[in-house]
């Protein structure tokens, strides 16, 4: 333990403490901007300086040491802060009132807190176009203020390395290596660093407005379905406390805007584990193509296309839930409401950005028609409804349009990290049993450590060594492993974003002060489990709208027409 005095207080705190850490403890609040705890930790801002002595020194990487006496509110400390963020605002397109970001940007309100009311340098402006060249992500470098938390996120967190500093001097910028468009960058869409940038300089390719279009044309029937992580988050946006389900009156929500369907995306899936357990089941007889991976996750999918292409194979057939029910919405819904697929737009509603670009693959069509049409994340949502003038936080509760709308628990706790591992366990143990079992909650495969290993017996004694991940940092290590044949798994899931679609980077973003306090990752996976136990039904083979689309259309697992609109194939 070390001894400090923090402005007239003395603590006690650990060895290793930093200055920053010490102050937050004792309840002093220091302002930062570049610092994301045990993520980017540069000391390159200095809107975190504190007086030591007659030195100025920059809080987040300072060690507390014995004796140390330190002044964070002094005038010469307030004027240092000061400077700092007006040279970062002379060199920021300020167009606040037209910002996505407008009252959640990070620099807005320490200018606000550090009383900035007129701007002392004025100077040459960075300028560059504004990079729209993804279908998830979009930069605009004139917002960029260079704290690097959005590359340290995407090196450090997801290591795939997409973007860095780039020029030097006044032209440094943040972007992909020679600034190429970041569509032809090894991006994988997750939108992580959506989440870490402080200020407007990233966000997702919008599709408001291409919504608000098709919903007026009286041609075409407007069908939205839900991801299951949506509804534990969308509430945020309305000042409700993160952790609230809002399942109910997110549907009553869409259908106010104007959907002509209001369908649930876990309806798909429950249909994505009769298939995907199916394959499973049967890659366990033949022993090819081991371990089995899931495919659910865009990043994931495009991460193995990147750094591990000759694992492909491994991959689950399966398209993501949403697209099989896209795919099933422009045939059998088509057929059953006498429509034209070609006049019906499926919106998914996700808390995805790389879920944009998945739509848009050609692996996910079926006679040259995308299976979903359009992809909004979470954040668009609320903006909608915030747009359209709904009350949303008073609205009652109303249910989910059929046959895409009855889900069981398995189907929600998708949106967890293990949720797919859990869901797939609790149908291949009673397909494999050939009988109804008690097993319900695997508890090993949940939680939201990066990665978890469980040995599962099933009843006529195979056994499945399942790795649950979430983060891609940790989805590399452990494919190192399985390369090096260190490791030896039938069964993978892997979700890119840390905890899983709760956490993804379409979702409300939750400002970096809460973050340190609340563990959003375990407020939000709590309410995905309470929703999982709140259901009648909680495994997907019981789901009786299932039963029927088998019965009625699909009939059975894996059949060929299964194959035609629910699998694709990701080659090399
Ligand atoms: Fe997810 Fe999924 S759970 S990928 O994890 O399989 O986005 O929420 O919708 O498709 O169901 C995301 C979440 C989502 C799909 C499902
Ligand atoms: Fe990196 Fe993900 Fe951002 Fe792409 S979307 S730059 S992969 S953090
Ligand atoms: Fe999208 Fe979920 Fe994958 Fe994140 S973990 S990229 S939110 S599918």
């Amino acid at each position: 333990k070390v001894k400090i005095m923090i402005d007239g207080l003395e603590i006690e705190v650990e060895k290793g403490t930093t200055v920053l850490e010490a102050a937050k403890e004792v309840g002093i609040h220091i302002p930062t901007l570049c610092y994301l705890k045990n993520v980017n930790e540069p000391s390159s801002c200095r809107a975190c300086v504190v007086e030591v002595g007659p030195r100025l020194i920059a809080s987040c990487t300072l060690k507390a040491e014995d004796g140390m006496n330190i002044k964070t509110n002094t005038k010469k400390v307030r004027e240092a802060r000061k400077t700092v963020v007006e040279l970062i605002l002379s060199d920021h397109k300020r167009e606040c009132t037209s910002c996505l970001r407008n009252e959640k940007c990070e620099l807005q309100s320490l200018a606000n807190n550090l009383n900035i009311r007129e701007l002392r340098f004025e100077g040459e402006r960075t300028r560059a176009e504004i990079d729209y060249s993804s279908p998830a992500i979009v930069r605009d470098i004139e917002k960029c203020i260079l704290c690097g938390r959005c590359i340290a996120t995407c090196s450090n967190v997801q290591t795939v390395n997409a973007i860095g500093f780039i020029n030097r001097g006044f032209g440094t910028i943040v972007g992909p290596s020679f600034d190429k468009p970041l569509a032809d960058s090894v991006c994988i869409n997750c939108g992580q660093c959506i989440l870490a940038c402080p200020v407007g300089a990233l966000y997702e390719h919008e599709n408001i407005n291409d919504i608000w279009r098709e919903i007026e044309n009286p041609d075409k029937l407007v069908v939205v379905q839900t991801a299951p992580a949506v509804r534990v988050a969308l509430g945020e946006e309305f000042g409700l406390p993160i952790g609230t389900r809002v399942t109910g009156k997110m549907v009553a929500a869409l259908r106010k805007i104007g959907f002509d369907k209001v369908f649930d995306t876990d309806f798909a899936a429950d249909l994505t584990i009769m298939e995907e357990g199916t394959e499973l089941i049967k890659r366990l007889e033949t022993g090819e193509n081991l371990p089995l991976m899931t495919s659910c996750c865009p990043g994931w999918v495009k991460f193995v296309e990147h750094n591990f292409p000759n694992m492909l194979e491994n991959l689950s057939t399966c398209k993501s839930p949403h697209e099989m029910e896209g795919a099933l919405i422009k045939s059998y819904f088509a057929k059953r409401m006498n429509v034209d697929p070609k006049n019906i737009v499926v919106v998914s509603i996700m808390p995805c950005t790389a879920k944009k670009f998945e739509s848009q693959r050609e692996e996910l069509s079926n006679q040259q028609m995308q299976d979903v049409d359009y992809v909004l994340t979470t954040r668009e949502l609320a903006q909608m409804i915030k747009e359209a003038g709904i009350d949303f936080v008073n609205l009652k509760d109303e249910e989910f349009d059929n046959p895409f709308g009855e889900a069981t628990g398995a189907g929600v706790i998708f949106g967890a990290t293990g949720g797919v591992a859990e869901a797939a366990l609790r149908t291949v143990f009673e397909l494999v049993a050939g009988k109804d079992l008690d097993t319900v909650d695997f508890n090993a495969v949940r939680g939201i450590e990066g990665i978890k290993e469980a040995t599962i017996e099933l009843p006529n004694g195979a056994v499945i060594n399942t790795a649950v991940i979430n983060g891609l940092g940790n989805a590399r290590k452990v494919m190192e492993l399985i390369q090096k044949g260190e490791k030896n798994y039938q069964f993978i899931e892997v979700m890119a974003c840390p905890g899983g679609c709760i956490n993804g980077g379409g979702q409300p973003i939750v400002d970096k002060e809460t973050r340190e306090n609340i563990d959003v990752k375990i407020a939000r996976s709590k309410a995905i489990y309470d929703e999982d136990k709140s259901l009648p039904i909680r495994k997907s083979h019981k789901n009786p709208y299932i039963k029927k689309i088998y019965d009625e259309f699909l009939g059975e697992p894996n059949s060929h027409l299964s194959h035609q609109l629910l699998h694709t194939n990701y080659v090399a």
